[in-house]
């Protein structure tokens, strides 16, 4: 038994990759409505408007949890069910808020806690047109901490809050790569708006910012008579280098986990950037003033991590582009021996590969002097399964051995490394809308019929948690 005793597991979600119902109920538009209507933006031409219908489903998704032993749920909010334009002098919608509020209730009366993501991707598309969103920090970070005060006010009985989803992808995939919404990038053949050079980095500070002011309004306003914690969701890769005889790689392993981790964890953490992106970066990287560095220096009761996969990683020399956001070097799936990381999944991005996941939590402990951690996602699609029979999916094998693997190398890190993680949050409880991808790619422990009629099958891999979870966590 390897687990802390009061060891958190479930699953989890996102609003506009689950919910539907995208004009149900007063709900405002979102940058991801308007980006799914953009012709090739979405692998099959789809987009979230009806999803998995759990907006209407609630009962039977609990009940889902419930089947499968989930301790937790992980879900978010969606800002414009909230308040539609989603500024802080918009109208609030109370049916949004009544929604949420009776979902809480109803998750709480099931024996499952929640954790609430204020924010996983859909910005009020209101926000965007009125003042370029992310991009204008007064405007933005005033409109989100006016949002998640709502939030706090209103769902009192949420203990545990997330205040972003991995803000790396809304900086680069949003304002460098125009892979996800709003589709800002350099390249003006595909019809590009931005300057990838900086707006990546703007986005990724202002977004900081907004984090550090919902935190102040919640530590000063809500902690303290409804007692809950509230941190920020991370993504980041394990590395591994490329020639392990080769300093420069070594080296470049940590820089690779910089620019995508330490970017916001060095502020939250430490007060300032990491010294690599610095030194790359120059007067592109925004600097903070001493109130902002107030503000954002020790904003997190807890890290919340999202980890999928790793890759091996290779230096490179001269300078490099302005529009670069890994670090200078290259990221490979095979090593210089030729070995490949992990197999293939259905995500172009993702190789399985377990031990990375231990070496990430342990990297992340030393450097941030091991905080609580939450893994808020860890999960994998699996090569082929969209064109698989019913029968075929639900013997997922492939991701019931991910599962094993990862959960495995969480656990001894907690029990041999001194890793503080309190909980796990596998992605996801069911098939959902993959973003850019479309319905294509399935991440779930549940296999949803899109088609038919939305009915939930649990996969092997969703029966396999609970076992799994009840031989490692500790009964004293
Ligand atoms: S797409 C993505 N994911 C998946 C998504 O379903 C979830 O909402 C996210 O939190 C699973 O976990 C996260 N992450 C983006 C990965 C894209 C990587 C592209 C790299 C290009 C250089």
């Amino acid at each position: 038994m390897s687990l802390p005793k009061d060891f958190l597991w479930g699953f989890a979600t996102a609003a506009y990759q689950i919910e539907g119902s995208a004009d149900v109920d007063g709900r405002g538009p979102s940058i991801w409505d308007t980006f799914c209507a953009i012709p090739g933006k979405i692998a099959d031409g789809s987009s979230g408007a009806v999803a998995c219908d759990s907006y209407k489903r609630t009962k039977e998704d609990i009940d889902l949890l419930k089947s499968l032993g989930a301790k937790a749920y992980r879900f978010s909010l969606s800002w414009s069910r909230l308040i539609p334009l989603g500024g802080r002098n918009d109208p609030i919608n109370q049916k949004g808020i009544d929604h949420y509020v009776k979902f809480v209730d109803d998750l709480l009366e099931a024996g499952i806690t929640p954790f609430i993501t204020l924010f996983h991707w859909d910005l009020p598309d209101g926000l965007d047109k009125r003042y370029g969103g992310f991009l204008n920090k007064e405007e933005f970070s005033a409109d989100f901490e006016n949002y998640a005060r709502l939030a706090f006010k209103s769902i009192p009985k949420c203990k545990h809050w997330i205040t972003f989803n991995e803000p790396w992808c809304s900086s680069i995939l949003g304002y460098n790569s125009g892979y996800f919404a709003p589709g800002h990038t350099s390249d003006r053949s595909k019809s590009a708006v931005g300057d990838s050079a900086r707006e990546p980095w703007t986005v990724g500070h202002n977004i900081l910012i907004a984090h550090g002011k919902a935190v102040k309004a919640y530590r000063e306003e809500f902690k303290p008579t409804q007692g809950g914690e509230i941190g920020i969701t991370l993504n980041g890769d394990a590395c591994l280098p490329w020639d392990p005889e080769d300093p420069e790689d070594v080296e470049a392993c940590d820089r690779k986990i910089e620019f995508a981790i330490s970017w916001f964890a060095d502020p939250i953490y430490f007060g300032h950037y990491p010294e690599s992106m610095r030194k790359q970066l120059g007067d592109r990287l925004p600097t903070f003033t001493p109130e902002e560095v107030a503000l954002v220096k020790g904003s997190n009761d807890f890290y919340g991590m999202n980890h999928y996969t790793a890759n091996y990683i290779k230096h490179k020399t001269g300078t490099p582009p302005d529009d670069d956001f890994l670090g200078n070097l290259e990221t490979l799936f095979y090593s210089k021996s030729g070995e490949c990381i992990g197999p293939e999944t259905q995500s172009f991005w993702l190789r399985p590969h377990a031990q990375g996941f231990r070496d990430l939590l342990n990297w992340l402990s030393k450097r941030y002097g091991y905080p609580k951690i939450y893994v808020t996602e860890n999960g994998t699609s699996l090569k082929g399964e969209n064109d698989m029979s019913l029968e075929q999916i639900v013997e997922d094998d492939f991701r019931v051995k991910y599962f094993n693997d990862y959960v495995n190398a969480m656990a001894k890190a907690s029990a041999e490394d001194g890793v503080n993680v309190q909980g796990y949050l596998a992605w996801s409880l069911m098939d959902n809308f993959e973003w850019a991808e479309g319905y294509e790619t399935r991440f779930g422990v549940t296999y949803v019929d899109y088609v038919n009629d939305q009915k939930r099958y649990p996969k092997k891999s969703a029966k396999s948690m609970k076992p799994l979870f009840d031989s490692l966590i500790k009964k004293e």
